[in-house]
């Protein structure tokens, strides 16, 4: 049978091994909708996984990513839209992986303060959540040594396929990247010059004009202010607003052409109260409704009627 139209499967990826500080258990505190939940996938501790150069947990990153691979590719084979709570940003590499998998071509909008482009040779952290872009690109193949545990990851995204908003926090060797792939940005200067609904437009009829593709959004919580979204392993200051973030959301909603969501990086373990948790979260399920339909102007069924006196 076919699942309604918009329906959502949630897979939770709570894998924090992308990245060094504390881990959180972030996926299952976020929502609740009319949904079909995959649950939480699990994933086993390597007991060998020593660095590779600067590289950190590179074999459980690979596994985990394979295993999230599958998990989404299931998703999109049901028919649903599907949603991935994170967990740290390694996982957008099995999550777009398994997404192009079962759809083909992609359109690719990452929303983040970070551009994760760096590769295994540029990063000056080890952390794999700085890199997932890098691994994603058919035009870095050549840049992207083979590790352990990637051997079933194939690039499966074109540079020109994909828009970038909200860079405050971008590497030398990311913005050396970025410029020598003519990627699409808009960064916080732009964000600050255009207005959020022009870098909307502009990124629509940027992805729409290589043919209507189905859409990967994939959102990082540190896109958004941490006045707002604090409980985030790598907060940076002049971030997008509350609502910034939420209509970039609406806007890809009403494209109709959202297909899969990543919303990662929300770490309750980060937050310094229990209001930069509660805060925290909630924009991320603001974040997520806003992928599915809910709008500010407010919302009703397509069979609502008035009680009759
Ligand atoms: C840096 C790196 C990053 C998130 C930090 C930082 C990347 N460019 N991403 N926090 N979410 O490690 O490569
Ligand atoms: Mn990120
Ligand atoms: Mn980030
Ligand atoms: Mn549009």
């Amino acid at each position: 049978q076919h699942p309604p139209a918009r329906s959502a499967g949630i897979v939770g990826a709570p894998f924090s091994k992308g990245q060094v500080r504390a881990r959180g258990q972030a996926p299952r505190a976020l929502v609740r909708c009319a949904v079909k939940d995959y649950g939480n996938l699990t994933f086993e501790d390597m007991s060998r996984d020593e660095p590779l150069g600067l590289l950190k947990s590179v074999r459980a990153v690979g596994a985990a990513n394979q295993k999230l691979s599958q998990a989404v590719r299931a998703v999109k084979e049901d028919g649903h839209t599907a949603v991935v709570l994170g967990g740290d940003h390694s996982l957008a590499i099995g999550s777009i992986h398994g997404h192009s998998a079962a759809v083909g071509e992609l359109s690719v909008v990452w929303v983040d303060a970070h551009a994760d482009i760096n590769t295994p040779l540029t990063t000056c952290t080890g952390n794999i959540h700085g890199q997932p872009v890098s691994y994603l690109l058919h035009e870095l193949r050549s840049k992207v040594p083979v590790l352990p545990n990637f051997s079933w990851l194939k690039p499966c995204v074109s540079a020109a396929d994909v828009v970038f908003i909200g860079l405050r926090d971008v590497d030398p060797a990311e913005h050396y990247i970025l410029k020598m792939l003519g990627v699409k940005t808009f960064s916080m200067s732009e964000v600050d010059q255009l207005g959020v609904a022009r870098v909307m437009e502009e990124t629509c009829d940027y992805l729409s004009a290589r043919g209507k593709k189905p859409i990967h959004l994939s959102y990082d919580i540190d896109a958004i202010d941490p006045s707002v979204a604090p409980a985030t392993g790598t907060p940076v200051v002049g971030g997008l607003t509350y609502r910034e973030g939420v209509y970039i959301t609406e806007h890809l909603c009403q494209t109709g052409l959202l297909s899969a969501v990543d919303l990662v990086e929300v770490n309750p373990l980060r937050g310094q109260t229990e209001e930069d948790v509660r805060s925290t979260v909630s924009t991320a399920i603001d974040l997520l409704l806003g992928c599915f339909g809910r709008v500010r102007e407010g919302n009703h069924l397509p069979d609502y009627r008035l009680p009759k006196p």
